[in-house]
């Protein structure tokens, strides 16, 4: 695995903090109803996408995810600013405006969505692999999914092919303990999630998701092995997600202690210990990040507000991938 340096360790608090901000704003505009619809945020579990992105090769692997999808993107280079844009509905953003809230998308990334339909994006994620693997990419594509959404069938139809083929796909389900408001202890005899790659013999394994560290070893392992030819496998990040489900949650199904509890290895913090240890940065510089961030966020809301709505016509012009399609008298 590429060596997790101080480098590394500054750019995780960096990215992450950033994250969070980001995704703090967002929240904050929900309220003043200039984002709307569903907004899904992904505060505490970001250490899973951090490690990942360490461990990946962002010239060619891939990513797809559900709805909890604003910040992937950013983390693979899709410019925040136009995130931002997309889920104020604004044609400046990733999908011109149209997609939303769960539907961030950039196939010049490798990143491939933002999936509303819970598990929909599995069979779709050994479908990515299956083409890199048909046309010699090399590439690997990593396939998320929370733990409400391994009860599907489609996983399981995902699972076998995957391995029938030894498709290059890493699955990842985010375990944070809840599908909405149900506690995987609600729905399942085995809560050990991993452990459902083992009827299909898929190496799988449980990771800490809260440290970046540990999600980057899993990972690296995991990517490895579907690069060189071994097939994919199943890993569980064990992670916890502090905000409701969604922004209409009032969260009745868990305690604030149990939040708190959570916040306590919070991976933003425990990344900021490290460094604080280690002395990777002076009170000075870890200041100055806050700040960089802050701004950052600043400019994303700047450009989201200040940029306009899409044209009525554009929802019509982005319906067929065939630009002289006959059959629609299309421009209002
Ligand atoms: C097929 C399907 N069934 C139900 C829903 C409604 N729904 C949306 S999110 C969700 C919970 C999924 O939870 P989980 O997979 O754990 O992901 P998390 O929200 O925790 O990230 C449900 C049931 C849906 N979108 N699609
Ligand atoms: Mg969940």
């Amino acid at each position: 695995m590429k060596k997790v340096t101080k480098e590394v360790y500054l750019k995780w608090y960096e990215d992450m903090l950033f994250w969070r901000k980001f995704e703090d704003k967002l929240a904050a505009v929900y309220i003043q109803q200039k984002v709307r619809g569903f907004l899904h945020l992904y505060n505490g579990q970001e250490a899973v996408l951090a490690g990942s992105l360490h461990a990946m090769d962002l010239s060619k692997d891939k990513m797809i995810t559900a709805y909890r999808n604003h910040v992937q993107p950013i983390g693979m280079g899709v410019d925040p600013k136009r995130v931002m844009a997309e889920l104020y509905g604004k044609s400046t953003g990733t999908s011109q405006g149209l997609g939303g809230s769960m539907h961030i998308f950039s196939k010049e990334k490798g990143f491939f969505g933002g999936h509303g339909i819970v598990g929909g994006q599995i069979p779709l994620g050994a479908g990515m692999a299956f083409a890199d693997k048909y046309f010699k990419r090399e590439a690997v594509t990593l396939c998320y999914m929370g733990d409400g959404a391994v009860r599907q069938g489609s996983l399981h139809e995902a699972f076998n092919l995957a391995m029938l083929w030894q498709l290059p796909v890493v699955f990842v389900c985010e375990n944070n303990g809840y599908a909405m408001g149900t506690s995987v202890a609600r729905t399942a005899h085995t809560t050990d999630i991993y452990k459902l790659g083992l009827g299909y013999e898929m190496p799988c394994g449980a990771v800490d998701g809260m440290n970046p560290v540990k999600v980057a070893e899993a990972m690296d392992e995991a990517i490895q092995r579907a690069r060189s030819g071994g097939g994919p496998t199943f890993l569980e990040m064990k992670t916890y997600r502090y905000r409701g489900h969604s922004m209409s949650d009032a969260q009745h199904y868990r305690t604030k202690e149990e939040v708190e509890e959570y916040k306590k290895i919070d991976p933003i913090t425990q990344v900021l210990d490290v460094i604080k240890e280690k002395k990777y940065a002076t009170d000075e510089e870890i200041e100055a990040i806050g700040k960089r961030v802050k701004d950052k966020v600043k400019e994303c809301e700047k450009f989201a507000e200040e940029s306009p709505y899409p044209e009525k016509n554009v929802m019509y012009d982005v319906v067929y991938a065939q630009e002289d399609y006959p059959f629609l008298p299309h421009k209002l």
